[in-house]
């Protein structure tokens, strides 16, 4: 673990305030722990600004029996194999799949990726995770 280091933060009581209620609200035991996580956040944010290499997963439900929509999803992920790491799928009831595809990979082709299977017609709910690798993180 490298080295921690300490820093002041000057701000508004009003708004160090509502910092607090929103610490006590995700269950922070101390500032310190939500400012690094929300940094972290940030950090992931310009790594897929910048087009690195990243990770993240593309939530997809759809309508099985639309049988052109299940053709057009499958050809796009066989198109898309190197940035693919895993595709779980779930039956939600006698109509509807639920996919959560697990990717890595450059930024744009990740997000190029979701742009095209978000686009396809009949496709009732898409959701990106946005995530990182982690090498760059600590
Ligand atoms: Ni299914």
């Amino acid at each position: 673990m490298s080295k921690l280091s300490r820093f002041g933060v000057s701000m508004e009581e009003e708004f160090l305030g509502r910092f607090d209620a929103y610490m006590r609200r995700k269950g922070y035991k101390n500032r310190s722990e939500a400012i690094r996580d929300l940094i972290r956040g940030v950090f992931v944010a310009q790594e897929w600004q910048a087009n690195e290499r990243v990770a993240g997963a593309l939530l997809v439900v759809y309508d099985h029996h639309r049988r052109d929509l299940v053709e057009n999803l499958l050809g796009i992920q066989h198109g898309a194999q190197e940035h693919i790491v895993s595709t779980q799928h779930i039956h939600l009831d006698h109509h509807n799949c639920l996919e959560i595809i697990v990717v890595r990979g450059r930024a744009r082709r990740i997000q190029d990726l979701y742009d095209r299977i978000q686009a396809l017609k009949g496709i009732k709910h898409t959701s990106l995770s946005m995530a990182t690798t982690g090498s760059k993180i600590l």
